[in-house]
């Protein structure tokens, strides 16, 4: 009996029969920028916060609670005065972009272009609804309407016909259809016809979108309680979409260079001798890397801001050799602090009140790793700055990375797997319950411990890892994707989950490489390796008892596949860091799906909605196209270009895109192609971030007429950029009868590089079918003929110009200066 009522309950919230429509519009008033409908006792609040931006709250009793967005950090352009007129039986709100238009007889809303067509509108019959504390909103369906985003899922790509909830779960071992996983982020796209909009439904409980899978032409989306709040933005791109969100939730800060090197993880190296060993071999094999992370076993009966005393003896000294050797050291932090009265940090949290209690005011007690553990309440800031300076312990000693793992949180002896429901947040004063803080908790902990670093390092941006967090998370975070598995599976499985989870919001995303649980192949490592070249976060990690994973661990050949793969990413680094520097202006990720980059593309769009295969090539960056080799023992590669003119990075052969094409990929190998127009900037390999200047700083152009790039760059550690510390110039391409000239511009910024050497190589432009290269003849800058010279070494710094044969490239190498540098080649024909 108890199981039926409770299936009952369970299935109620998406019969009809249980809710309650919004009725018939009685009256409106307009005030600034809102607009405010009234029927029986609910209300409907309609703000209009950017030409493009409409929000739309609604209120069941009348009454509007104040609403405290954990999200929203950020208001939008000032307002327009929407134009609000009424005839018959709408009413009509001109924002700017487009127009919401009331239907009164029921209320119902819809969303239109300026011309008039319908984009988005409520369903006619079920519209906006509520049930007790539930809401929830029913919106027509158009049958060729597809659906991205939506945070970290799993699955494909397209989550058309799919019912996902928002609640963090920890879900060791994860499938394509396991749903919730660890993080919400309640934000999606449609697009319909190369036309986008999105909406971002603000509510942190337990939430659900239904696309369609109750019934195949409504989907839906709504809440177990709070409000039905939810913005509205008009695109018409995914990039619009994306800049708006973005701009209200706010962006990821510039992280710190050395995270974009390669990471290296293991549930756990311990004790310090392992920790030297593996950091001795990346040295001596010298496959480049910068950080190390020590998990779980680096504590003191996993007592979080300890240590181990016979594993790590002196861990300052331990933390600084590393340093020497170029690693920074990342820890993990798990939430649960081990209610121990004998340990500092349950001393001092109770002593500040600072865990979460239980209405009867006693601290709640559940058990993790360390056995019965206490948990701060992040939502008190309070208690996010008592974390943030327990973190003293460790950056004093020179830990710089902070891994935030268990922040779902997980419970391990609660039937719900997480604190119960009832518990009670501070939460600023109000005092709510776990349900309405649940999918917070993680990303408040990125917060009190972002906040803690920054606090401690005031000169260093922090570098925060974390498994459970909500929108707007990706202020204090990067993300890994939990612990998903060694196979060919789950290694497709990364490619969808990352660029969904990136489009929302989230730039600085990648899975554990490799595969967490299980052993891979070699064949397996370095595909999934050489995936991770194109993830912005690049980081191999195991589960304790899974045999080695270091790229070393799959004998000779495969260890050479490795290096050369974590070597390329150290030659893109430049590109990489200006990748997430356009990320943190305007919140545009590195990694989006084709679809994102062209939405008109009615080829991809296509692919790319088809629930069938999930789509395999992915955009890294403005200019480079990826076409990872996923399956086993493949080594050749088909995919269709996008329209446009693209070079395979390899060979440098000239295609023209809208065309399949096929490519070999052997083992060595991971595809990609880059955009006409490209300008591509490179450094030398490097063991580790900082290694030695980079010198020569190469950029590699890839030639159309009148296209512009941006070249960034800064100390890659402290904050100064801020206050004009950077250095930033524009290339301009231009193409002549005779040949190539590449225009940079004079720098902006005060930032002063060493003295250096440019290499700027420049693709031959081969004629398509041909395939014959164009030999530079003359070759000036400024007004200077440069000379003719031999390739130097490696190192050796001479001025001048000289040709690959084999690449094809015209290479020109001359001091890098303030001003202008005016590079012009000519060709024999
Ligand atoms: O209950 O710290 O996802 O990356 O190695 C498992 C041990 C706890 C889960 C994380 C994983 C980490 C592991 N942690």
């Amino acid at each position: 009996m108890k199981r039926l009522v409770f299936l009952l309950l369970a299935c109620s919230s998406l019969l009809s029969a249980q809710w309650k429509s919004i009725g018939n519009l009685d009256s409106i008033s307009v005030v600034e920028n809102s607009v405010l409908l009234f029927s029986g006792t609910a209300r409907v609040l309609i703000q209009v916060l950017a030409e493009d931006v409409v929000q739309v709250r609604l209120a069941p009793s009348g009454y509007f609670r104040d609403h405290v967005s954990p999200a929203v950090i950020n208001s939008l352009d000032p307002p327009q005065s929407p134009k609000v007129t009424q005839a018959g039986d709408i009413v009509e709100i001109r924002t700017g972009m487009g127009m919401v238009v009331v239907k009164k007889y029921p209320l119902r809303l819809q969303f239109l272009t300026n011309e008039g067509t319908i984009i988005h509108q409520d369903d006619p019959a079920k519209g906006m609804a509520w049930d007790g504390a539930e809401i929830r909103v029913w919106k027509a369906m158009p049958f060729d309407e597809q659906y991205y985003g939506f945070g970290e899922k799993s699955g494909r790509l397209n989550k058309k016909w799919s019912h996902m909830t928002m609640w963090n779960s920890d879900i060791p071992g994860y499938r394509a259809d396991t749903d919730p996983l660890y993080e919400s982020i309640p934000f999606f796209y449609a697009i319909r016809n190369g036309r986008t909009h999105g909406i971002f439904f603000d509510n942190p409980y337990r939430s659900s979108f239904d696309m369609g899978k109750a019934s195949g032409s409504l989907y839906s989306f709504g809440a177990a309680g709070g409000e039905l709040n939810y913005y509205f933005f008009f695109g018409p791109t995914p990039a619009s979409v994306l800049e708006r969100f973005t701009g209200l939730v706010g962006r990821m800060p510039l992280p710190p260079l050395w995270s974009l090197g390669y990471q290296q993880c293991r549930w756990s190296y311990y004790p310090e001798s392992r920790v030297r060993e593996i950091a001795d071999n990346f040295r001596k094999r010298r496959i480049p890397a910068d950080v190390l992370y020590l998990d779980i076993h680096y504590m003191d009966g996993y007592r979080i801001f300890t240590w181990d005393k016979e594993r790590f003896p002196d861990p300052g000294r331990l933390v600084q050799d590393l340093g020497k050797q170029g690693f920074k050291v990342a820890v993990i932090l798990d939430p649960g602090i081990k209610k121990d009265p004998d340990y500092h940090a349950y001393q001092s949290g109770l002593a500040g009140d600072h865990f979460l209690k239980h209405a009867d005011g006693s601290v709640y007690i559940g058990n993790v790793w360390p056995g019965p553990c206490v948990f701060p309440d992040f939502s008190s800031t309070a208690a996010r700055s008592w974390w943030g300076e327990q973190l003293k312990l460790l950056s004093d000693i020179g830990v710089r990375g902070w891994w935030t793992d268990m922040n779902e949180p997980a419970v391990f002896n609660e039937p719900t797997k997480t604190i119960p429901l009832e518990v009670l947040h501070y939460d600023d004063g109000r005092l709510t319950p776990h349900e309405k803080n649940h999918n917070l908790y993680g990303m408040r902990m990125t917060q009190a411990t972002y906040e803690g670093a920054r606090a401690l390092l005031p000169d260093e941006r922090p570098f925060v890892l974390t498994r459970a967090s909500f929108a707007g998370g990706h202020r204090y975070s990067a993300a890994w994707t939990g612990d998903n598995i060694a196979s060919w599976e789950h290694l497709q499985m990364s490619v969808p989950m990352c660029l969904n989870l990136s489009i929302s919001g989230q730039p600085f995303v990648g899975p554990d490489i490799g595969g967490f649980f299980g052993n891979p192949s070699g064949e397996l490592f370095a595909r999934w390796l050489q995936l991770g070249v194109f993830m912005p976060l690049m980081r191999g990690h195991s589960v304790i008892d899974a045999g080695n994973k270091e790229p070393w661990e799959f004998g000779r050949d495969f260890e050479r596949i490795n290096r050369e793969a974590i070597e390329l990413r150290y030659r893109l680094l430049p590109y990489i860091y200006n990748q997430m520097r356009i990320a943190s202006k305007t919140g545009i990720p590195p990694l989006r799906p084709l679809i994102f980059q062209y939405p008109e593309d009615q080829e991809i769009a296509s692919r790319e909605g088809s629930i069938q295969n999930a789509p395999m090539e992915f955009m890294f960056g403005d200019d480079i196209l990826v076409a990872p080799v996923l399956w086993e023992g493949e080594n050749t590669r088909s995919l269709r270009l996008p329209n446009g003119v693209w070079f395979d990075y390899w060979t440098g052969a000239r295609y023209e895109g809208g065309q399949n094409i096929k490519v070999p990929a052997p083992l060595n190998r991971i595809p990609f192609f880059v955009r006409a127009g490209a300008v591509i900037p490179t450094q030398p390999v490097m063991q580790y971030v900082g290694e030695k200047a980079v010198d020569p700083l190469m950029f590699t152009v890839y030639p159309a007429a009148g296209s512009l790039s941006t070249y960034y760059e800064d100390d890659g550690t402290s904050h100064d950029f801020e206050k004009g510390r950077y250095r930033q110039r524009t290339i301009r391409q231009e193409l002549t009868g005779a040949g190539n000239t590449v225009i940079f511009s004079e720098v902006e910024g005060d930032f002063q590089p060493v003295s250096r050497n440019i290499v700027v190589r420049i693709v031959s432009s081969r004629e398509t079918g041909t395939q014959a290269i164009k030999r530079p003849t003359v070759v000036r800058v400024g007004p200077e003929k440069l000379k003719r010279i031999s390739p130097p070494n490696a190192g050796a710094s001479s001025r001048g110009w000289w040709f690959d044969e084999s690449s094809g490239m015209t290479n020109i190498m001359v001091k890098d200066q303030k001003g202008e540098i005016r590079i012009a080649v000519e060709y024999d024909n």
